[in-house]
């Protein structure tokens, strides 16, 4: 049996990336607040990212910046007049909302969509659930372009169900893959007794009421992870929930993937990821040795080997787990976490341990971790058959072509600085819009701002 690909969509950063303090929860966002930004220098550093991992052998795609400013947005809030009296006024009344109005969040893909590839879904095909993102301004507006744009890239209908963001207003609010994993048998087990490309899907959620957050509200609920499982067709014995840790959220861990991570047969996490999880923990591994055959390795990092604070500060949980050809894994990791001893620490740790993981790849990726977004933010994990990749738009697939032109393109039409005052300039306005075409046109994307 043929184990699937899984190929790594990575969100390119924006020409209007800045610095907003406008993530909920999330604390590099509010420290960074008004500080300058260098969208120029911050998609370099995602392209450098995603050369790195396609070096290792992983299988890279993009997704492009989403349009801004979201003048049509703007407009729906009352701002009215022309693209100028719209800034002017909102710039006026609510910079927060104009901030969020030209926010490049729509790089961190990680939160666009949930995703189940065809083998865990009862009528054989890959599913994507696009994220609602409720619980923010900035990132509410992103659903309408996701969609769009993942409708162009998984165009065919008979292997592909793209699913709108889920109505039921805050009750129902959802942030994507972030807060989901999947355990797979490792490319060495494929074709072995039992093991197929099936999978174990856990969803985490912002957990419930009898063990609230005191500090702040969590992004994910238990209904929404529901409703996606749901509208997948996952298989009931396959599919697993658990609850984020109020203590892990209100320490700044506003997604699931800031203090958790898998890749095959590996979950590494901390030790308050999740909350009163030993029994659904158990039943996962349980699960998983039925399906596939071999032990699942449960990693747990001890509070006391890494506080929740030096977990957020350094994101070594926000690492990218890959499985290299030779059936060993790399672990992605931003530069943050040699600066953070304890994690710093934990890593090698981790690198001498009896596990797969062996080799570490330190990646720079200071202008979007400034503003809470790690490496695995930065990406959507789809997992495909050959036969489907076949399938997906092939202008967003990864080569060293493509990446010579987005280079390019970006060096040729962002900006090396921003500050907030640009955010009132019609003029950067058009630009933005300009470069974020270019970009959407190198991937042969839909290259209109809606009206
Ligand atoms: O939603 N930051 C994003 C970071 C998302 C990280 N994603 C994952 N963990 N998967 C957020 O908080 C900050 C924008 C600003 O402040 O300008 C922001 O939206």
């Amino acid at each position: 049996m043929m184990s699937l690909i899984e190929v790594n969509f990575d969100g390119l950063v924006g020409p209007t990336h800045h610095y907003g303090g406008l993530g909920l929860g999330n604390l590099a966002s509010r420290e960074h607040a008004g500080q300058t930004s260098h969208p120029r220098a911050a998609a370099l550093q995602g392209l450098d990212k995603i050369e790195r991992l396609a070096a290792e052998g992983a299988p890279q795609a993009v997704l492009p910046p989403h349009f801004r400013p979201d003048f049509a947005w703007l407009r729906e809030l009352g701002f009215e007049g022309d693209d100028a009296e719209r800034l002017r006024q909102a710039a006026d009344v609510s910079p927060r909302l104009l901030s969020a109005a030209w926010s490049a969040s729509a790089m961190w893909v990680a939160n666009a969509a949930t995703v189940s590839p065809a083998a865990d879904c009862s009528d054989g095909r890959t599913h994507l659930t696009v994220a609602n993102l409720l619980s923010s301004p900035h990132r509410s507006i992103e659903p309408a372009a996701t969609e769009q744009t993942l409708r162009e890239i998984f165009r065919d209908p008979r292997r592909f169900a793209i699913h709108s963001p889920l109505p039921g207003g805050v009750a129902l609010r959802d942030e994507g893959a972030a807060n989901h994993l999947r355990f797979f048998a490792p490319a060495a087990a494929v074709g072995g007794e039992f093991s197929g490309p099936e999978g174990i899907e856990v969803f985490v959620h912002g957990g419930s009421d009898t063990v609230p957050t005191r500090r702040f509200l969590p992004r994910q609920t238990e209904e929404a992870s529901l409703a996606v499982a749901r509208l997948h067709g996952l298989r009931p014995e396959r599919t697993f929930f658990l609850a984020q840790h109020p203590a892990a959220i209100d320490a700044g861990a506003f997604h699931n993937d800031v203090v958790a991570t898998s890749c095959g047969d590996v979950l590494l996490y901390h030790q308050l990821a999740f909350a009163e999880a030993e029994e659904t923990l158990a039943e996962i591994a349980a699960a998983y040795r039925e399906l596939v055959g071999v032990d699942l390795l449960r990693i747990e990092i001890s509070e006391t080997a890494l506080p929740l604070e030096d977990a957020v500060a350094s994101y070594l949980f926000n690492s990218q787990l890959i499985e290299r050809l030779d059936g060993q894994m790399t672990i992605v990791v931003p530069s943050q976490v040699r600066e953070v001893a304890s994690a710093n620490a934990c890593l090698e740790d981790l690198l001498a341990a009896d596990n797969p993981i062996d080799r570490a790849v330190v990646v720079e990726l200071r202008e979007s971790m400034w503003n809470g977004g790690g490496p695995a933010c930065l990406r959507l994990r789809v997992p495909l058959s050959q036969e489907d990749l076949a399938r997906v738009h092939p202008g967003v697939l990864w080569s060293a072509r493509l990446g010579e032109r987005l280079r390019e393109c970006v060096t040729a039409h962002y900006r090396e600085q921003l500050t907030a005052a640009d955010l009132r300039d019609p003029a950067f306005a058009r630009e933005a819009h300009a470069a974020t075409a270019a970009v959407r046109k190198i991937l042969g994307l839909w290259t209109e701002a809606p009206p």
